[in-house]
C-alpha cells in the first residue's frame, strides 16, 4: 500500500465493525486448535479497511491454518490490475546482458522448479489502525532467478536489476524542482548481489493452483525475506542497469523516515523498504472445556521464542506448534491462559529472534521516532473481555 491518504483511513474508522469470526470446522494440521473451541472477539477489532488498494485482508480471529488458502490471501495493487492473455505474454530479460532472453510461460515451466513456503507481509501492515491483515503464508512454485540471470550473462558494469510489472498508472511528481506526470509501469529493483540470492524465484504457482490474476498471473517475483513490495507481480521485463533505480516504489513511496541516534546526535534517515523485520501478533483467544488459549504468529526473522504479556504482568514464554515449518514461514505459537479474571484484559506479544533481537515496544525509539507507516514491526496489543 502506498498512496493512501491518512484522511481516507480515518474516514473509514467509524464504519461497520468487522463481523465476529465464527469457529471454523475445518482445521489444517499445523494449528493448535482444539475440539469444540470458540473464538472470543477482540474488543478492538478495527473496521474494514474499505480501500480499493487492498483486498481480502487476513482475519486474525479466523486464523486456523498455517498455509493461507488462496481465497483468503490478501492482495495489494497500486495501479490497475491487469488481466494478462498468457499466449501472447513473454518475459523479457534485457539491458546490460550478453544474451537478451524472451521466454514464454511454457519455457519457464520447463526449467527446473522448486517449492518455497514464504510468509508475505505488506510493509504497510499495522501501519494504520485498519490495516492489520496484509499478510499470508503460501507455497510458491517457481524457477530460479539467479539461473536465468546467469544464462543471460550480466555484463561487468551491471549492478542493478529492475523488475517491471505490466500494471501501469499516472505517477505525479511535484516538488520545488520537478513537476511531471509519468505514465509508468510498476517497477522495483534490487542490487545485483541481492537479486542473485538463490532464494529469489520467479513464481507461476501458488498453493497448487496457477497464480490468480490478483496475485500476479502469469509470473511474479517471490523474494523470501523481503517485504511484499519487492515481490513484483505481473512481471513483464527484467532489466539490468549500471546505476541505482529510484522509481516511485523505490525512492519516494516505501521510504521509511526515521530519527536515529548517532553519538547523541539526531540523524534523519530515509531508507527504502527492503528486508522483513522481526514481528509477532496475538491472533486470537479461544475457549474450550480445556480453558482459555492465546495463539498467534511470528515471522520476519528466524524466530527463537515468543513471549506474551497479559495486562502489566510478566512476559511468559509461549509454545510453538512446529508440526509444519519452513525457513521463511511464520511460526505459530500459543499460550494456555490458566485462570483469567473476569473483565477486560490486554494481550501483547513479542518475538525474539535467533540472533537475540527483541521485537520493539511501541515506545521504543525505533518505532516512536519513525515518521512513516511502513515497516511497523512494533509489539501489538489486543483487548479482550472474559465474561
Ligand atoms: N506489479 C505489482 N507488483 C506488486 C504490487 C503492485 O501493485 N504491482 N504490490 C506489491 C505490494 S505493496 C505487496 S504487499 C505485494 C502483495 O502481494 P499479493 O497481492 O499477492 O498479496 O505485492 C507487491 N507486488
Ligand atoms: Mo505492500
Amino acid at each position: 500500500m502506498t498512496t493512501l491518504p491518512r484522511r481516507q483511513f480515518l474516514a473509514t474508522a467509524g464504519a461497520a465493525v468487522a463481523a465476529l469470526a465464527t469457529f471454523h470446522a475445518r482445521f489444517a494440521q499445523a494449528f493448535p486448535s482444539r475440539t469444540g473451541e470458540t473464538v472470543l472477539p477482540w474488543l478492538d477489532q478495527p473496521p474494514a479497511l474499505g480501500d480499493p488498494c487492498c483486498d481480502t485482508l487476513l482475519d486474525w480471529e479466523a486464523l486456523d491454518s498455517w498455509i493461507t488458502p488462496n481465497d483468503k490471501f490478501f492482495f495489494v495493487s497500486h495501479f490497475n490490475r491487469p488481466i494478462i492473455n498468457e499466449p501472447s505474454w513473454k518475459l523479457e530479460v534485457d539491458g546490460l546482458v550478453n544474451t537478451p532472453l524472451s521466454l514464454t510461460l511454457a519455457d519457464l515451466k520447463a526449467r527446473p522448479s522448486k517449492e518455497t513456503i514464504f510468509t508475505l507481509e505488506c510493509s504497510g501492515n499495522h501501519g494504520f489502525p485498519s490495516f492489520v491483515g496484509g499478510i499470508g503464508n503460501a507455497k510458491w512454485v517457481d524457477t530460479s532467478l539467479a539461473d536465468l540471470l546467469k544464462e543471460a550473462g550480466v555484463k561487468d558494469d551491471g549492478i542493478e536489476v529492475v523488475f517491471w510489472g505490466t500494471d501501469v498508472g499516472d505517477v505525479a511528481l511535484k516538488d520545488d524542482i520537478r513537476d511531471v506526470i509519468m505514465h509508468q509501469n510498476f517497477a522495483r529493483s534490487m542490487s545485483l548481489a541481492d537479486a542473485m540470492n538463490p532464494n529469489n524465484i520467479l513464481c507461476y504457482e501458488m498453493n497448487g493452483a496457477a497464480l490468480s490474476d490478483a496475485h500476479g498471473f502469469p509470473l511474479r517475483l517471490i523474494a523470501p525475506g523481503w517485504y511484499g513490495i519487492a515481490n513484483v507481480k505481473w512481471l513483464k521485463r527484467i532489466e539490468i542497469r549500471d546505476r541505482r533505480f529510484m522509481s516511485l516504489l523505490m525512492g519516494r513511496n516505501y521510504v521509511t523516515i526515521r530519527e536515529e541516534d548517532h553519538n547523541g546526535e539526531t540523524v534523519w534517515a530515509e531508507t527504502s523498504v527492503g528486508r522483513t523485520l522481526l514481528k509477532s501478533v496475538p491472533a486470537r483467544v479461544t475457549h474450550s472445556d480445556a480453558g482459555y488459549r492465546i495463539s498467534g504468529a511470528a515471522w520476519g526473522a528466524p524466530i527463537d521464542t515468543v513471549e506474551v504479556r497479559i495486562d502489566d504482568g510478566d512476559w511468559q514464554p509461549t509454545t510453538f506448534d512446529d508440526s509444519e515449518t519452513a525457513e521463511f514461514a511464520w511460526r505459530i505459537w500459543y499460550l494456555d491462559w490458566a485462570s483469567p479474571t473476569l473483565g477486560e484484559h490486554e494481550v501483547t506479544s513479542r518475538a525474539i529472534s535467533k540472533s537475540g533481537q527483541i521485537q520493539p515496544a511501541m515506545d521504543d525509539p525505533w518505532i516512536a521516532k519513525k515518521h512513516t507507516y511502513w515497516e511497523s514491526n512494533g509489539q501489538v496489543t489486543r483487548h479482550i473481555a472474559i465474561t
